[in-house]
């Protein structure tokens, strides 16, 4: 039985992903899903990302969390417009929320909507949210464990962010190991080593956004 209402679920969920794909691929709006750990730097990367791309193409965000608009407010002072989440205490965003949040935005005129998932490992993977990627932040010290211990969330990302790898002096954390398991959840995915705090690595992850974007619309000027 529980399991029906699960599949009924994600069922529902994934008609309105699809409903949401659609609805931003007619308007040549590229979705990006941020995923990771709390605390792994996700809205920090975020803020770096905002400053480097907002004047080269339009951006809005949605922020997820259970509780407060603090990520928004930090997203704000960025000068995009942002839509903040409040789930509740519900571990994940689904398409129904981010429909809603869409419906705060002016659509026409974006390139780029980043919406920034619950922190959490484990739920969001499960959820499509009408998104053309998932990325993943693990950070250094969180270990270099997480992959194998919650995959499909590795599994599930173009792009694999291994953030504040300035503090690697002051950990154990083990990069042959975590760059040998996400390669072999993932061998598809590419992966950056990033420091949002020094900037390392951050002009590989924009060059990798901006391809991602581009790829997306030479195949819908293809599809036309
Ligand atoms: N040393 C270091 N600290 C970082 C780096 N990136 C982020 N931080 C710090 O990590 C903490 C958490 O960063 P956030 O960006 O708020 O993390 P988050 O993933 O958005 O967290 P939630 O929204 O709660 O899930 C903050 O104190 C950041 O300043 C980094 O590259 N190096
Ligand atoms: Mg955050």
């Amino acid at each position: 039985m529980e399991i029906r209402v699960m599949a009924n679920i994600l069922e529902q969920n994934d008609r309105i992903a699809d409903e949401l794909k659609a609805a931003l691929g007619a308007q040549g709006i590229f979705a990006l899903n941020l995923l990771g750990s709390p605390g792994s730097g996700k809205t920090t990367l975020l803020e770096n990302t905002l400053a480097a791309l907002k004047d080269e193409m339009n951006i809005a965000v949605i922020e997820g969390d259970l509780f407060t608009s603090k990520d928004a407010e930090r997203i704000a002072r960025q000068g995009v417009p942002v839509i903040q989440i409040n789930t509740g205490g519900g571990c994940h965003l689904d398409a129904n929320m981010v429909r809603n949040a869409l419906a705060g935005l002016e659509l026409a005129a974006l390139d780029l909507i980043i919406i920034e998932n619950v922190g959490n490992l484990v739920c969001p993977a499960e959820f499509d949210i009408g998104e053309d990627c998932k990325v993943t932040v693990l950070s250094i010290t969180e270990g270099e464990d997480k992959p194998l211990k919650y995959p499909l969330v590795f599994k599930q990302a173009e792009a694999v962010i291994l953030n504040k790898v300035d503090l690697l002096p002051y950990t154990s954390f083990d990069m042959e190991a975590a760059c040998e398991d996400l390669s072999s959840i993932s061998p598809g995915a590419a992966l950056l080593l990033v420091s949002c705090r020094t900037g390392e690595g951050l002009l590989d992850w924009y060059s990798w956004l901006r391809q991602r974007i581009a790829q997306k619309k030479t195949r819908s000027q293809a599809d036309d």
